[in-house]
């Protein structure tokens, strides 16, 4: 089995290089694992600090253009190169990689996508109460307003199927952004894809800025609302 894990970054240098060797340290029988980064020309030279280790590919994109096109870029390119199952994590070192057998686990039982949850028993954040509450209330929207049986739909750590999150691909997308997200796993589940959610402990990130805005938080159920009205 071919696990192709993509990861977006943008000025996550000294992340990115405790990461890898975190990713390539997990072993799995019968499974072989790549990585993608994309970087969008990160001013703290993230990329070529990648380039260093063997098993990664690097795409460099001209500018930041968002989250999700990014994401869009690595899927694009994990397909392309025959990967059975495609991982999408964050690069600051939130998503622990330790995990990757658990959510192979699911795969295997006939899951297509596997969503490492902050909000299901055994799942949580070191996040502080109010940071929480808006993760929490985003992931209750989402689920409500697009009727996708999963607890946490803001979620960047999940396994897909490759067949399945091709097919998703395939609809026209509204965000490049961070609720690219939530319109995945929604076209994933227009797809009919079996959904299932494993706990993860999300650690804060310790090192590096926040890309995420408020403008994107406030936007919200906004987006979510038209995701739902348009399909
Ligand atoms: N290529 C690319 N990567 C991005 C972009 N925006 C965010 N990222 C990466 O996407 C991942 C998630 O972004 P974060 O800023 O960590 O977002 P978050 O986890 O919601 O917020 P914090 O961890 O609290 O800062 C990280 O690996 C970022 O480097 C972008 O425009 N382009
Ligand atoms: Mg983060």
């Amino acid at each position: 089995m071919l696990a192709v894990i993509v990861t977006p970054t943008y000025n996550e240098k000294a992340n990115i290089k405790k990461l890898i060797p975190k990713i390539f340290a997990q072993k799995i029988p019968g499974v072989t694992f790549k990585l993608i980064v994309v970087d969008d020309n990160s001013p703290d030279g993230t990329a070529k600090e990648a380039k260093k280790f063997k098993n990664v590919q690097v795409i460099s994109r001209p500018a930041k253009l968002g989250l999700g096109s990014a994401y869009v870029t690595g899927f694009g390119e994990a397909i392309k190169q025959k990967a059975d199952v495609i991982f999408s994590m964050d690069a600051d070192l939130s998503h622990n990689f330790e995990y990757a057998k658990d959510f192979i686990e699911q795969i295997k039982k006939g899951f297509d996508v596997v969503i490492g949850s902050r909000n299901v028993p055994g799942g949580g954040t070191n996040w502080p109460i109010s940071r929480k509450f808006i993760s929490r209330g985003a992931s209750f929207l989402a689920q409500v307003i697009l009727g996708v049986p999963a607890k946490d739909l803001t979620s960047g750590y999940r396994c897909y199927k490759a067949r399945i999150l091709k097919k998703a691909l395939n609809r026209e997308f509204k965000s490049t952004s961070y609720s690219f997200l939530e319109e995945l796993i929604y076209y994933c589940h227009l797809e009919k894809a079996k959904i299932t959610e494993i706990p993860i402990f999300f650690k804060d990130r310790t090192v590096g800025q926040s890309k995420l805005r408020k403008m994107e938080i406030v936007k919200f159920p906004f987006t979510l609302l038209r995701l739902r009205l348009s399909k």
